[in-house]
């Protein structure tokens, strides 16, 4: 399996590099995490997104705050896949890292994330390493229909046995409308879903 970078322009981004690494390991995705700064360290920023295909990197995910150029730098050196996720840093809230990240112009793309988006950045790069990946593919299914399952399981109150249980047990004798209608709902719903 290809290596996922996360590349952040300052140690002050680690929180949300936290929550990309906890997800990449819940699926067993391999990463490397790298400090390089589009203003600071623009040198090394270029070098490491030259020369990243050839390193086994697959995607890249790239944080920053303010004035956030670290992804579209990236972007410009690689035509590896880049996701950017602006940082929280400023007195602007991270709307300027929002705007900064995700206004690329054409023919350079970054895929912006939400305002300090790490797990869904990291959900996003383990989606594209899994279109090669039949494995990966299947575990981050079975991920999303178990959080699915949890949902309904959490809206209509009971899990799928119980739910099983109580119409058994009950049968005819459940007389009120409004129960046998949240019953029969959820039946629906969870009919989807492999429980
Ligand atoms: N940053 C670092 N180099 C260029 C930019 N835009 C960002 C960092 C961090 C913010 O500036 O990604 O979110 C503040 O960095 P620091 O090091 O001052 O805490």
């Amino acid at each position: 399996m290809a290596t996922v970078e996360i590349v952040m322009g300052s140690d002050s981004d680690l929180p949300v590099v936290e929550k990309a690494i906890n997800t990449l390991e819940e699926y067993g995705v391999p990463f490397e995490v790298h400090v390089y700064s589009a203003h600071r360290t623009p040198a090394e920023a270029k070098d490491f997104s030259v020369n990243a295909r050839a390193n086994g990197f697959g995607a890249i995910i790239a944080l920053a705050g303010m004035a956030a150029d670290l992804a579209g730098a990236i972007a410009a050196n690689t035509t590896l896949p880049v996701i950017g996720i602006p940082i929280k840093a400023s007195a602007l809230e991270g709307i300027d890292a929002l705007l900064s990240t995700v206004q690329m112009p054409a023919g350079i793309p970054v895929a912006t994330v939400a305002i300090n988006g790490g797990g869904n950045a990291a959900l996003l790069a383990a989606q594209i390493l899994a279109v090669e990946d039949a494995a990966l593919a299947q575990k981050l299914d079975e991920k999303r229909a178990a959080d699915a399952a949890a949902v309904l399981a959490e809206l209509f109150g009971f899990t799928r046995k119980s739910a099983d249980k109580t119409v058994r047990s009950t049968g005819a004798a459940v007389k009120r409308k409004e129960e046998m209608h949240r019953m029969a709902e959820a039946n629906k719903a969870f009919a989807h879903y492999r429980w």
